[in-house]
């Protein structure tokens, strides 16, 4: 892998993803896994989601960032590398570049086409921060490039991403974070537990971005494999799993559909499922013990008046 200094190239690890992709979709309750989802105009989507009044983390969280800016910005400290995971528009990072002084900042995220417009944007405005970009699918494995000083490392993590995981993956990142952090830390925004009309609102929402988001995955997949997944044959399906704390997409086929890529087939028959995301929802209590588990020894907190949202630096 090779990381460029220059101030906005990128780098992409690349991945076959087509074994990945066959394994979910053969499996008899399918799956295709959510990262598929931020194909260019997925990120695009994506955006227009946290625009949306339904889509209450996004702004829960930019009110918690804003209103606690002094606080977060003390307790994490200034200096060392800001390390974005999961940047997209790189936008909730350069809120903090003026309190948290970075000399470093590294954008990581899957969708490295998109992340490499934002980084370009942003190294105009800020040339005293030398900015990197690298595209990985951290879901795996996270790692930071040797050419990144290991001085203290700031670890961002916002919008309740780490929701994405099952609780064993969520443990395994959040150790490796801790892992490489030296004597910096995590700032994390996660979303909490709160009542089903809520979150129904904000995973099916109205103008039906949401389900334009999740039915791209099939044209995302469909250039991933080859394959001829038509949008129109499925709906967006969002449920409250209570026993897993989390909220669930799938896509449900609308009719019979037999799906074909190169060497292989499935049919979905009407009424069938194919899971795309979960989004993990955790109390205070909940999260705190994963972060203890994964080797964090002390975390301050900030929420909103509803206690939607929490916000959490970790060391
Ligand atoms: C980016 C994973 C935090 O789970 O709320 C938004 C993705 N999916 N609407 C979330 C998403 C549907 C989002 N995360």
């Amino acid at each position: 892998m090779q990381i460029p200094t220059s101030s906005t190239n990128s780098a992409t690890i690349d991945h076959d993803f087509i074994p990945e992709i066959e394994l979910g979709l053969l499996a008899e309750n399918a799956s295709i896994s959510p990262k598929f989802l931020y194909d260019p105009l997925g990120s695009h989507l994506f955006t227009a989601i946290t625009l949306l009044p339904e889509y209450y983390p996004t702004n829960t969280e930019k009110n918690i960032f804003s209103q606690y800016k002094d606080q977060i910005s003390q307790a994490v400290g200034i200096g060392g590398t800001l390390i974005d995971l999961g940047a997209g528009n790189c936008q909730k990072a350069e809120s903090f570049f003026e309190s948290l002084k970075p000399s470093n900042y590294l954008a990581i995220d899957f969708s490295v086409e998109y992340l490499q417009d934002a980084l370009n944007k942003l190294a105009g405005k800020y040339p005293h921060i030398l900015m990197q970009c690298i595209g990985m699918d951290f879901s795996k494995q996270l790692i930071i490039p040797d050419s990144i000083a290991p001085t203290k490392r700031t670890f961002f993590y916002p919008g309740s991403s780490l929701g994405n995981f099952l609780p064993s993956e969520a443990l395994h990142l959040l150790s490796q974070i801790k892992n490489q952090a030296n004597d910096g830390g995590l700032l994390i925004g996660v979303d909490l537990m709160k009542e089903d009309a809520v979150l129904m609102t904000a995973y099916d929402d109205p103008l039906k971005v949401t389900a334009a988001f999740n039915l791209n995955i099939l044209r995302s997949t469909n250039s991933h494999l080859n394959s001829n997944f038509k949008v129109e044959q499925f709906r967006h399906v969002a449920k409250v799993n209570h026993a897993e704390n989390r909220v669930e997409l799938y896509l449900e086929a609308l009719e019979n559909v037999i799906v074909s890529w190169p060497g292989k087939s499935r049919e979905f028959k009407k009424g069938e499922l194919i899971h795309t995301e979960n989004s993990h929802k955790y109390t205070i209590e909940s999260i705190k013990q994963l972060l203890m588990s994964a080797g964090f020894e002390t975390t301050q907190i900030w929420t909103d008046p509803k206690n939607y949202f929490a916000v959490i630096y970790a060391k």
